[in-house]
Protein backbone atom coordinates (compact mmCIF):
# COMPACT_ATOMS: atom_id res chain seq x y z
CA UNK A 1 0.00 0.00 0.00
CA UNK A 2 1.10 3.84 -1.03
CA UNK A 3 0.92 5.94 1.53
CA UNK A 4 -1.65 8.44 1.47
CA UNK A 5 0.52 11.71 1.20
CA UNK A 6 2.38 10.95 -0.95
CA UNK A 7 2.12 13.26 -4.83
CA UNK A 8 4.38 12.03 -6.78
CA UNK A 9 4.47 8.60 -7.59
CA UNK A 10 7.61 6.37 -7.96
CA UNK A 11 8.77 6.39 -11.73
CA UNK A 12 7.06 3.17 -13.33
CA UNK A 13 4.42 3.01 -10.99
CA UNK A 14 0.65 3.75 -12.16
CA UNK A 15 -1.48 6.74 -9.82
CA UNK A 16 -4.16 5.48 -7.99
CA UNK A 17 -7.27 4.30 -9.65
CA UNK A 18 -9.76 6.89 -9.58
CA UNK A 19 -11.96 6.94 -6.83
CA UNK A 20 -15.08 5.85 -9.13
CA UNK A 21 -15.50 1.93 -9.94
CA UNK A 22 -14.33 1.46 -13.75
CA UNK A 23 -15.16 -2.15 -14.84
CA UNK A 24 -12.09 -3.79 -16.10
CA UNK A 25 -12.23 -6.97 -18.06
CA UNK A 26 -11.44 -10.31 -16.58
CA UNK A 27 -9.66 -13.53 -18.24
CA UNK A 28 -11.29 -16.28 -17.99
CA UNK A 29 -9.67 -19.25 -16.28
CA UNK A 30 -10.62 -23.11 -17.24
CA UNK A 31 -8.98 -26.53 -16.31
CA UNK A 32 -9.22 -29.77 -18.05
CA UNK A 33 -8.72 -32.58 -16.35
CA UNK A 34 -7.28 -35.38 -18.66
CA UNK A 35 -5.49 -38.10 -17.40
CA UNK A 36 -6.35 -38.49 -13.16
CA UNK A 37 -2.69 -38.22 -11.28
CA UNK A 38 -2.92 -41.89 -10.35
CA UNK A 39 -3.13 -42.83 -14.32
CA UNK A 40 0.11 -40.05 -14.32
CA UNK A 41 1.98 -42.21 -11.31
CA UNK A 42 1.42 -45.55 -13.31
CA UNK A 43 3.08 -44.23 -16.80
CA UNK A 44 5.69 -42.59 -14.98
CA UNK A 45 6.68 -45.87 -13.30
CA UNK A 46 6.35 -48.35 -15.99
CA UNK A 47 8.31 -45.79 -18.19
CA UNK A 48 11.64 -46.47 -15.34
CA UNK A 49 10.52 -50.09 -15.93
CA UNK A 50 11.38 -50.11 -19.43
CA UNK A 51 14.26 -52.05 -21.07
CA UNK A 52 15.49 -48.34 -21.50
CA UNK A 53 14.28 -45.81 -19.00
CA UNK A 54 13.04 -43.03 -19.80
CA UNK A 55 11.26 -39.91 -18.19
CA UNK A 56 8.83 -37.63 -19.96
CA UNK A 57 10.43 -34.15 -20.44
CA UNK A 58 7.26 -32.80 -18.51
CA UNK A 59 8.87 -33.77 -15.34
CA UNK A 60 11.69 -30.71 -15.95
CA UNK A 61 8.88 -28.51 -15.27
CA UNK A 62 8.03 -28.01 -11.93
CA UNK A 63 8.37 -24.45 -10.13
CA UNK A 64 12.04 -25.09 -9.60
CA UNK A 65 12.40 -26.71 -13.19
CA UNK A 66 10.34 -23.88 -15.41
CA UNK A 67 12.95 -21.15 -13.25
CA UNK A 68 16.19 -22.93 -14.77
CA UNK A 69 14.34 -22.80 -18.38
CA UNK A 70 14.15 -19.37 -18.03
CA UNK A 71 18.01 -19.16 -17.18
CA UNK A 72 18.76 -21.43 -19.71
CA UNK A 73 17.39 -19.31 -22.46
CA UNK A 74 19.43 -16.50 -21.23
CA UNK A 75 22.85 -18.47 -21.75
CA UNK A 76 25.44 -17.48 -23.88
CA UNK A 77 25.54 -21.26 -25.51
CA UNK A 78 21.35 -21.43 -26.06
CA UNK A 79 20.68 -19.67 -29.28
CA UNK A 80 17.30 -20.89 -29.72
CA UNK A 81 15.18 -18.36 -27.54
CA UNK A 82 17.30 -15.18 -28.58
CA UNK A 83 17.57 -15.81 -32.03
CA UNK A 84 14.12 -16.27 -32.48
CA UNK A 85 12.90 -13.63 -30.81
CA UNK A 86 14.92 -11.99 -33.47
CA UNK A 87 12.92 -13.36 -36.31
CA UNK A 88 10.28 -12.23 -34.96
CA UNK A 89 11.46 -8.72 -34.33
CA UNK A 90 12.66 -9.03 -37.65
CA UNK A 91 9.94 -10.16 -39.55
CA UNK A 92 7.06 -10.04 -38.00
CA UNK A 93 4.78 -7.31 -39.38
CA UNK A 94 5.41 -9.40 -42.73
CA UNK A 95 3.98 -12.12 -40.74
CA UNK A 96 1.46 -10.36 -39.80
CA UNK A 97 0.55 -9.15 -43.13
CA UNK A 98 0.79 -12.51 -44.34
CA UNK A 99 -1.83 -13.59 -41.78
CA UNK A 100 -4.45 -11.59 -41.65
CA UNK A 101 -7.25 -11.37 -39.49
CA UNK A 102 -7.10 -13.12 -35.90
CA UNK A 103 -10.21 -13.92 -34.39
CA UNK A 104 -8.34 -16.14 -31.79
CA UNK A 105 -4.91 -16.54 -31.13
CA UNK A 106 -4.16 -19.89 -29.50
CA UNK A 107 -0.54 -19.94 -27.73
CA UNK A 108 0.54 -23.49 -26.81
CA UNK A 109 2.82 -24.05 -23.87
CA UNK A 110 2.05 -20.16 -23.12
CA UNK A 111 4.07 -19.84 -20.04
CA UNK A 112 4.80 -16.36 -18.99
CA UNK A 113 3.24 -15.30 -22.42
CA UNK A 114 5.50 -13.09 -23.68
CA UNK A 115 6.06 -13.92 -26.82
CA UNK A 116 2.73 -13.77 -27.58
CA UNK A 117 2.67 -10.45 -26.06
CA UNK A 118 5.07 -8.95 -28.28
CA UNK A 119 3.29 -9.94 -31.42
CA UNK A 120 0.10 -8.44 -30.17
CA UNK A 121 0.40 -4.74 -31.58
CA UNK A 122 0.81 -6.78 -34.68
CA UNK A 123 -1.90 -9.22 -34.83
CA UNK A 124 -4.16 -7.72 -32.50
CA UNK A 125 -6.07 -10.58 -31.94
CA UNK A 126 -9.80 -10.85 -30.61
CA UNK A 127 -9.55 -13.37 -28.56
CA UNK A 128 -6.09 -14.62 -26.66
CA UNK A 129 -6.23 -18.33 -25.19
CA UNK A 130 -3.18 -19.68 -22.88
CA UNK A 131 -3.11 -22.67 -23.01
CA UNK A 132 -0.77 -24.36 -20.48
CA UNK A 133 -0.57 -27.85 -18.38
CA UNK A 134 -1.67 -25.94 -15.41
CA UNK A 135 -3.92 -22.35 -15.64
CA UNK A 136 -1.52 -21.83 -12.63
CA UNK A 137 1.36 -21.17 -14.55
CA UNK A 138 0.06 -18.59 -16.58
CA UNK A 139 -2.67 -16.94 -14.22
CA UNK A 140 -0.96 -14.15 -12.74
CA UNK A 141 0.61 -13.12 -16.42
CA UNK A 142 -2.71 -13.56 -17.79
CA UNK A 143 -4.13 -11.29 -15.40
CA UNK A 144 -1.25 -8.04 -16.26
CA UNK A 145 -1.43 -8.95 -19.70
CA UNK A 146 -5.47 -8.13 -19.51
CA UNK A 147 -4.51 -5.29 -17.62
CA UNK A 148 -2.42 -3.95 -20.50
CA UNK A 149 -4.96 -4.81 -23.26
CA UNK A 150 -8.39 -4.56 -22.21
CA UNK A 151 -10.02 -4.92 -25.74
CA UNK A 152 -8.39 -8.47 -26.16
CA UNK A 153 -10.78 -11.25 -24.84
CA UNK A 154 -8.08 -13.69 -22.79
CA UNK A 155 -8.78 -17.14 -21.69
CA UNK A 156 -6.44 -19.35 -20.01
CA UNK A 157 -6.99 -22.93 -20.28
CA UNK A 158 -4.93 -25.70 -18.30
CA UNK A 159 -4.63 -29.01 -21.01
CA UNK A 160 -2.12 -31.21 -21.62
CA UNK A 161 -2.36 -30.32 -24.82
CA UNK A 162 0.05 -32.92 -26.55
CA UNK A 163 -2.45 -35.68 -25.47
CA UNK A 164 -5.35 -33.97 -26.67
CA UNK A 165 -6.00 -30.88 -28.81
CA UNK A 166 -9.73 -30.98 -28.11
CA UNK A 167 -10.35 -27.31 -27.00
CA UNK A 168 -13.50 -26.61 -26.00
CA UNK A 169 -16.24 -25.24 -29.10
CA UNK A 170 -16.55 -21.86 -27.66
CA UNK A 171 -12.99 -21.27 -27.75
CA UNK A 172 -12.32 -21.89 -31.22
CA UNK A 173 -14.28 -19.15 -33.48
CA UNK A 174 -13.77 -17.90 -37.07
CA UNK A 175 -10.06 -17.81 -38.17
CA UNK A 176 -7.76 -19.31 -35.52
CA UNK A 177 -4.23 -18.55 -35.47
CA UNK A 178 -2.38 -21.61 -33.73
CA UNK A 179 0.81 -20.54 -31.55
CA UNK A 180 3.75 -22.71 -30.98
CA UNK A 181 7.01 -21.02 -30.64
CA UNK A 182 10.38 -21.74 -28.83
CA UNK A 183 10.93 -25.12 -31.06
CA UNK A 184 9.06 -26.87 -28.53
CA UNK A 185 7.83 -29.21 -31.50
CA UNK A 186 11.36 -30.94 -31.60
CA UNK A 187 10.32 -32.79 -28.19
CA UNK A 188 8.44 -34.82 -30.60
CA UNK A 189 9.53 -37.14 -32.92
CA UNK A 190 8.92 -36.46 -36.56
CA UNK A 191 6.26 -39.24 -36.64
CA UNK A 192 4.78 -37.75 -33.50
CA UNK A 193 5.33 -34.29 -34.68
CA UNK A 194 3.05 -35.21 -37.98
CA UNK A 195 0.67 -36.54 -35.95
CA UNK A 196 0.39 -33.48 -33.45
CA UNK A 197 0.55 -30.59 -36.80
CA UNK A 198 -1.82 -32.98 -38.16
CA UNK A 199 -4.36 -32.64 -35.09
CA UNK A 200 -3.71 -28.66 -35.25
CA UNK A 201 -4.37 -28.70 -39.30
CA UNK A 202 -7.45 -30.58 -38.47
CA UNK A 203 -8.86 -27.66 -35.68
CA UNK A 204 -7.64 -24.68 -37.53
CA UNK A 205 -10.81 -24.78 -39.96
CA UNK A 206 -9.56 -21.83 -42.33
CA UNK A 207 -6.92 -20.08 -40.00
CA UNK A 208 -3.29 -21.07 -39.62
CA UNK A 209 -0.37 -21.64 -37.40
CA UNK A 210 2.83 -19.53 -36.56
CA UNK A 211 5.73 -22.31 -35.15
CA UNK A 212 9.01 -22.17 -34.22
CA UNK A 213 11.56 -24.41 -35.25
CA UNK A 214 15.44 -25.32 -34.58
CA UNK A 215 17.72 -25.90 -37.45
CA UNK A 216 20.30 -28.41 -37.82
CA UNK A 217 23.97 -27.36 -37.59
CA UNK A 218 27.13 -28.56 -36.39
CA UNK A 219 27.58 -30.62 -33.44
CA UNK A 220 29.66 -28.81 -31.34
CA UNK A 221 27.01 -26.13 -31.55
CA UNK A 222 24.56 -27.69 -30.46
CA UNK A 223 25.60 -29.88 -28.22
CA UNK A 224 27.15 -26.36 -25.83
CA UNK A 225 23.75 -25.41 -26.49
CA UNK A 226 22.43 -28.78 -24.38
CA UNK A 227 25.91 -28.86 -22.09
CA UNK A 228 26.78 -25.01 -21.31
CA UNK A 229 29.71 -24.36 -18.91
CA UNK A 230 28.04 -22.88 -16.00
CA UNK A 231 25.72 -26.52 -15.84
CA UNK A 232 22.61 -24.77 -15.69
CA UNK A 233 21.24 -27.54 -18.31
CA UNK A 234 22.54 -30.03 -16.05
CA UNK A 235 20.84 -29.15 -13.30
CA UNK A 236 17.45 -28.72 -15.46
CA UNK A 237 17.95 -32.20 -16.81
CA UNK A 238 18.68 -33.56 -12.75
CA UNK A 239 16.20 -31.91 -11.76
CA UNK A 240 13.28 -33.96 -13.17
CA UNK A 241 14.67 -36.51 -10.57
CA UNK A 242 13.95 -34.22 -7.74
CA UNK A 243 10.31 -33.54 -9.48
CA UNK A 244 9.88 -37.52 -10.01
CA UNK A 245 10.99 -38.14 -6.53
CA UNK A 246 7.73 -36.15 -5.34
CA UNK A 247 5.43 -37.71 -7.85
CA UNK A 248 6.23 -40.97 -7.34
CA UNK A 249 7.88 -41.29 -4.53
CA UNK A 250 11.23 -42.86 -5.56
CA UNK A 251 14.78 -42.17 -3.84
CA UNK A 252 16.63 -40.48 -6.55
CA UNK A 253 19.88 -38.97 -5.54
CA UNK A 254 20.96 -36.42 -8.12
CA UNK A 255 24.43 -36.91 -6.77
CA UNK A 256 24.22 -40.49 -8.29
CA UNK A 257 24.03 -39.18 -11.78
CA UNK A 258 25.49 -37.25 -14.24
CA UNK A 259 23.85 -34.94 -17.20
CA UNK A 260 24.48 -36.06 -20.99
CA UNK A 261 23.81 -34.37 -23.95
CA UNK A 262 24.42 -36.04 -27.16
CA UNK A 263 23.83 -35.18 -31.26
CA UNK A 264 22.59 -37.94 -32.66
CA UNK A 265 23.22 -36.97 -36.21
CA UNK A 266 21.50 -39.65 -38.76
CA UNK A 267 18.57 -38.97 -36.40
CA UNK A 268 19.18 -34.87 -36.47
CA UNK A 269 18.14 -34.88 -32.32
CA UNK A 270 20.16 -33.87 -29.13
CA UNK A 271 19.32 -36.15 -26.80
CA UNK A 272 19.65 -35.61 -23.32
CA UNK A 273 19.90 -38.43 -20.86
CA UNK A 274 21.08 -39.16 -17.08
CA UNK A 275 23.61 -41.52 -16.18
CA UNK A 276 24.57 -43.68 -13.48
CA UNK A 277 28.04 -42.82 -12.26
CA UNK A 278 27.90 -46.12 -10.39
CA UNK A 279 26.30 -49.54 -9.71
CA UNK A 280 22.21 -48.49 -7.88
CA UNK A 281 19.35 -49.43 -7.06
CA UNK A 282 16.18 -46.98 -6.96
CA UNK A 283 13.42 -48.05 -5.46
CA UNK A 284 9.51 -46.61 -4.76
CA UNK A 285 6.21 -47.89 -3.29
CA UNK A 286 5.75 -51.28 -5.19
CA UNK A 287 8.89 -50.92 -7.54
CA UNK A 288 12.63 -50.34 -7.77
CA UNK A 289 15.05 -50.73 -10.73
CA UNK A 290 18.60 -51.60 -10.67
CA UNK A 291 20.75 -49.99 -13.03
CA UNK A 292 24.64 -50.57 -14.10
CA UNK A 293 26.99 -48.00 -13.65
CA UNK A 294 26.96 -46.03 -16.80
CA UNK A 295 23.53 -47.11 -17.67
CA UNK A 296 21.40 -44.22 -19.20
CA UNK A 297 17.87 -42.52 -18.63
CA UNK A 298 16.46 -40.74 -21.44
CA UNK A 299 14.88 -37.52 -20.83
CA UNK A 300 14.46 -35.80 -24.20
CA UNK A 301 14.57 -35.75 -27.75
CA UNK A 302 15.62 -32.33 -28.89
CA UNK A 303 14.29 -32.75 -32.82
CA UNK A 304 16.54 -30.54 -35.59
CA UNK A 305 15.53 -29.94 -38.86
CA UNK A 306 16.13 -29.03 -42.67
CA UNK A 307 13.76 -26.00 -43.47
CA UNK A 308 12.58 -28.26 -46.57
CA UNK A 309 11.98 -31.27 -44.24
CA UNK A 310 10.09 -29.12 -41.68
CA UNK A 311 8.40 -27.29 -44.40
CA UNK A 312 7.09 -30.70 -46.83
CA UNK A 313 6.33 -32.24 -42.61
CA UNK A 314 3.60 -29.39 -42.63
CA UNK A 315 2.40 -30.31 -46.06
CA UNK A 316 2.06 -33.68 -45.13
CA UNK A 317 0.02 -32.40 -42.16
CA UNK A 318 -2.20 -30.98 -44.85
CA UNK A 319 -1.30 -27.55 -45.01
CA UNK A 320 -1.27 -25.90 -48.47
CA UNK A 321 0.54 -22.98 -48.20
CA UNK A 322 3.91 -22.99 -46.21
CA UNK A 323 5.91 -19.57 -45.45
CA UNK A 324 9.39 -19.27 -43.66
CA UNK A 325 11.47 -16.94 -42.15
CA UNK A 326 15.13 -17.06 -40.64
CA UNK A 327 17.88 -15.58 -39.07
CA UNK A 328 21.06 -14.84 -41.31
CA UNK A 329 23.43 -17.52 -39.99
CA UNK A 330 20.22 -19.83 -40.63
CA UNK A 331 20.09 -21.04 -36.93
CA UNK A 332 16.33 -21.26 -36.48
CA UNK A 333 13.18 -20.60 -38.83
CA UNK A 334 9.64 -19.40 -37.61
CA UNK A 335 7.09 -21.18 -40.43
CA UNK A 336 3.75 -19.85 -41.02
CA UNK A 337 1.33 -22.36 -42.46
CA UNK A 338 -2.37 -22.18 -43.75
CA UNK A 339 -5.08 -25.11 -44.17
C1 LIG B 1 11.62 -26.07 -24.53
C2 LIG B 1 11.79 -28.15 -25.68
C3 LIG B 1 12.32 -26.13 -26.81
O1 LIG B 1 14.55 -28.56 -26.62
O2 LIG B 1 15.64 -26.70 -26.63
C4 LIG B 1 16.44 -26.66 -23.31
C5 LIG B 1 14.08 -27.60 -23.81
N1 LIG B 1 16.14 -28.75 -23.00
N2 LIG B 1 17.58 -27.19 -22.89
C6 LIG B 1 14.75 -27.43 -26.19
C7 LIG B 1 15.52 -27.66 -23.38
C8 LIG B 1 17.40 -28.45 -22.69
C9 LIG B 1 13.85 -26.87 -25.08
N3 LIG B 1 12.41 -26.84 -25.52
Amino acid sequence: MRPASTKHWPLGQDAPAPAHKTTMPEPRFLQIRQADAEAERDAARRALMAPRATIAPRYFYDALGSLLFEAITALDEYYPTRTEAAIFARHGAAMAQAIGAVSTMIDLGAGSCAKAARLFPLLEPAHYVAVDVSVEFVRDALRRLQREHPHIEMTALGMDFSASLELPAEIVRGQPLFFYPGSSIGNFTPDEALAFLRRIHDRAQDGALLIGVDLVKPRQVLEAAYDDALGVTAAFNLNALRHLNRVIGSDFDTAQWRHVALYDAPASRIEMHLQARAPLCVRWSGGQRRFAEGERILTEYSCKYEPDVFAALLRDAGFGRVRCWRDDADAFAVFLART
